[in-house]
């Protein structure tokens, strides 16, 4: 009788997991925008066209308080998928050669020995598809890696199990090209097969084609980084300073004259053409709109195949606005340690999971939690003897928990922030620093490091706890030796 007692207590455990969690397990739609502004969300009013991700906001919660880990690409997206900081996971810096940025063009073979193309995650790192495999979950990525172009780091060496989409670290929309260098793939192949079609355009057919054939037959995990609203990678000075928009959504915006100026000199260029502020914010936001549209025809999709009630779909941008963006109220921008470089817009909905319908949390959260919440999600624990930096994020969504989480830290080279509950403490040398109280000053506005050196010698200890932490830590690369 007594070795029947285990069998019995599984068999109630499972009873009562039925009864928390919906039956079947949940899909999971990731949507991720690139460098899309704190305020710009159609909702907010600045003039944003956004009606789906309105929808998605009235159908689910909007999150105020939600950080990413590093304030640009390469970082933000690899803490994401890992649930561990940069620090942690060795993907602390950009993966790209900075030269094209001023006009160097390598040839190919030059090309194929440099950092852009032989840099990636270590492969010895887990990422969300890895671990929901196991619960068996289909994945696919229609979008920006920006991981690593070899082989084994490619999205189907770490767990996906389809890719389509660019490897680099942004691309021109129409060539697909990171200043001349072609960088589309599907799976591990290079091709230019679209070339000439607006990058948006393509990650939602591939988006569409993966929910057709997989939608309603087994769980899936869709992650869709689309490349919008990110400046275009293109050694034009007129579309290297803007964000490239189809027309037909540039005309839903008012007219702007001029397109352009002439500065006397930009980067490589002296003296050049660029676009107007006026112009770039029309194209930042055709851009955002162009992208909307495409989330739009995802949701339906999901409505018309019956399975949006349990459906995890979770919407934010990999960092803070630039150029074009609205960051408002928020101080700063993409690349720095203010606010508006790492507290981004995000949206989540769940409705077989009880995440409530139109509400506004400001749970302070981030995309660390992503991993733990997905795999608690899906009723399988995460990775044994992985250290992760965040937590099942589903009580505090459900309003059932307040946020676990009462610290954040990011590192960027010598740029510094770290958050504690209220407090955060910004140090990027000659370009700022300050101690502000979030609560009272959400802009950042009042350095009260003078009024309060006993809360900033906190912060600060904290600080220095975590970054002895992040060096102790498995040394990871490619940054890291080992
Ligand atoms: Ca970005």
């Amino acid at each position: 009788m007594k070795s029947c007692v285990p069998s019995l207590l599984a068999v109630y455990l499972i009873g009562l997991a039925s009864i928390a969690l919906p039956a079947e397990r949940p899909n999971i739609l990731l949507i991720v925008s690139d460098d899309q502004g704190y305020q710009d969300l159609g909702l907010l009013g600045n003039g944003i066209r956004t009606p789906h991700l309105d929808r998605l906001a009235k159908e689910g919660t909007r999150l105020t308080n939600f950080y990413v880990a590093w304030p640009a690409c390469t970082p933000s997206r690899a803490a994401l998928l890992t649930g561990r900081y940069p620090q942690r996971n060795g993907i602390y810096d950009m993966i790209r050669n900075e030269a094209p940025d001023y006009g160097h063009r390598y040839t190919p073979e030059e090309y194929a020995v440099t950092f852009e193309r032989i840099g990636g995650m270590d492969t010895r790192e887990i990422l969300i598809p890895e671990v929901l495999r196991q619960a068996g979950y289909v994945s696919g990525i229609y979008g920006k890696w920006d991981l690593g172009s070899l082989k084994r780091f490619l999205p189907t060496s770490r767990g996906f199990d389809d890719f389509y989409g660019f490897v680099n670290t942004g691309i021109d929309y129409y060539t697909h090209e990171r200043y001349g260098v072609p960088s589309m793939m599907r799976n591990t192949s290079p091709t230019e097969a679209d070339k000439g079609t607006y990058c948006t355009y393509l990650f939602e057919r591939e988006a569409v084609r993966f929910l057709e054939e997989h939608a309603g037959k087994r769980p899936f995990f869709l992650y869709v980084p689309f490349n919008a609203p990110h400046n275009a990678s293109n050694l034009d000075p007129r579309i290297r300073t803007t964000v490239q928009a189809p027309e037909t959504y540039k005309k839903m915006y008012p007219p702007v004259d001029p397109e352009y100026r002439t500065v006397p000199r930009f980067r490589y260029a002296a003296p050049a053409q660029v676009v107007t502020r006026e112009a770039r914010r029309r194209d930042y936001r055709a851009a955002v709109t162009c992208m909307d549209a495409s989330i739009g025809r995802l949701l339906r999709l999901l409505d018309e195949k019956g399975i949006a009630d349990n459906t995890i779909v979770i919407f934010f941008s990999d960092n803070g606005g630039s150029g074009g963006a609205d960051n408002g109220p928020l101080r700063g921008h993409k690349g720095q340690m203010w606010e508006g470089g790492i507290r981004v817009p995000c949206l989540v909905r769940w409705p077989a999971g009880g995440v409530p319908a139109g509400n506004v949390s400001d749970a302070f959260l981030t995309s660390l939690e992503l991993l733990p919440s997905l795999a608690s999600a899906a009723g399988i624990a995460p990775p044994e003897g992985v250290v992760l930096d965040g937590f099942d994020w589903w009580p505090t969504l459900r309003g059932e928990a307040p946020s676990p989480r009462r610290e954040m830290f990011w590192k960027r080279r010598n740029h510094v922030a770290a958050r504690v509950g209220k407090w955060k403490w910004v140090d990027m040398g000659k370009a700022g620093r300050g101690l502000f109280d979030l609560e009272a000053d959400i802009g950042e506005t009042r350095d009260l490091s003078q009024e309060r050196p006993d809360v900033l010698a906190m912060v600060q200890k904290r600080l220095a706890e975590w970054e002895k932490a992040m060096a102790a830590a498995e040394p990871r690369g490619p940054f890291r030796d080992y």
